[in-house]
């Protein structure tokens, strides 16, 4: 069980459409596969979805910082040894879509080579999450349209609303268009990636008060801390913070200043050792959980739904599971298939992802 090798591969797949939010917007899906080779013939897999307009992170940088950081750190270490490679990794500050990947890829080759998967290694709670749809800026017809596209096709009904644009009446339309075209059918909430002032956000919010929302995230910057507050102590709904808590320390930074009352767990960004850490704080500290997507592939959201359905907490909310449906093809030999609103992990060891070659030798760029 020791890691022989560690691949980076850099790969690139369309978008259908773009995914267009407040801090960013999408149009291909220009990841990193991670391998980890092991001294049985075992190869562990994950994917880095580089987003700089939050993180920081490139795509040319995650492959750097993996082979010339990373992977000397971990090679030759046993796939049991997770607490020394978080150690290791953490010596180096950021780039956590980077770290994240290779703690994956560690434990989908550890759970093939104990013959189970990383659902049941990780807390084996569910074997399924019910999805969250994200809808990206668009004409509130446009967004309605896609809704009932995804509802007809995937049986998918929570959304989460992309907000934040100026002026607030762009969203706040879309908002109750959605609520008065599917009324009690759908659950909805939105999503702001600190577009909004805080004054901005509590007018939304107001405007917004007859439409049963279920959450509000991030709708201004958490380093407004004073007016973040303000605004987190005024509303009646959970105020998820997503980007501004990646760790176990933000997410206790924030709580405890009141700049946040729920929280989002990316496995993209945090792994699953360091997802774990924070879920368990957040069992602790009584918040409520949704499992977010970092714009995934479906190697990605793989990850996402087999850390989501391990625990009680992180199953409990529909998981943002759905990303990869905008992208024209991937890299999985069998499609991840939603029905009736659910995504299921896949049976097997590990993660239960087998990569198609034909697939990884079109998009890969680094040959
Ligand atoms: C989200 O929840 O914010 C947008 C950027 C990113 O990193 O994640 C998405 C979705
Ligand atoms: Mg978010």
């Amino acid at each position: 069980m020791k890691i022989t090798r560690v691949e980076a591969i850099p790969f690139a797949i369309p978008y259908r459409k773009p995914l267009r939010f407040a801090s960013g917007e999408v149009h291909t899906a220009e990841h990193v596969l991670v391998r980890v080779h092991t001294d049985d013939g075992v190869v562990g897999v994950a994917e880095a979805p580089p987003r700089p307009f939050t993180y920081g992170e490139t795509q040319a940088g995650i492959v750097a910082v993996l082979e010339t950081v990373f992977a000397p750190q971990v090679v030759g270490l046993s796939l049991l040894e997770r607490e020394t490679v978080h150690a290791r990794l953490s010596r180096t500050v950021g780039n956590p879509a980077a770290k994240s990947a290779l703690d994956m890829a560690i434990w989908d080759a550890l759970g093939q080579s104990l013959d189970v998967s990383v659902t049941e290694l990780l807390g084996g709670y569910t074997d399924r999450m019910k999805v969250s749809h994200m809808l990206g800026f668009d004409e509130p017809a446009a967004m309605v349209a896609e809704a009932e596209r995804i509802r007809d096709s995937y049986g998918v009904t929570t959304f989460k609303v992309k907000v934040g644009r100026r002026p607030i009446s762009l969203d706040t339309a879309v908002v109750r268009a959605l609520r008065e075209r599917f009324g009690s059918e759908v659950d909805l909430y939105v999503d702001g990636n600190r577009g909004w002032t805080a004054a901005e956000s509590a007018r939304a919010m107001r405007e917004m008060a007859d439409l049963d929302l279920l959450f509000a995230e991030e709708l201004c910057p958490a380093d407004d801390v004073l007016g973040r507050r303000w605004l987190v102590s005024r509303l009646d709904v959970p105020f998820i913070a997503d980007e501004s808590a990646v760790t176990a320390a933000d997410v206790t930074r924030e709580i405890l200043g009141g700049s946040a009352t729920a929280i989002s767990i990316k496995t993209a960004r945090t792994g699953f050792t360091r997802s774990q850490r924070t879920h368990h704080l957040a069992e602790g500290l009584g918040l409520e959980v949704v499992m977010g997507n970092q714009i995934d592939g479906q190697l990605g959201s793989l990850c996402t739904v087999a850390f989501g359905s391990a625990f009680e907490l992180t199953s409990r909310r529909p998981g943002e599971l759905s990303n990869f449906l905008d992208m024209t093809d991937d890299l999985l030999a069998e499609p991840l298939c939603i029905a009736d609103g659910e995504l299921a992990i896949r049976p097997g060891a590990g993660l239960g992802a087998e990569l198609d070659p034909g697939k990884l030798r079109h998009y890969r760029q680094d040959r």
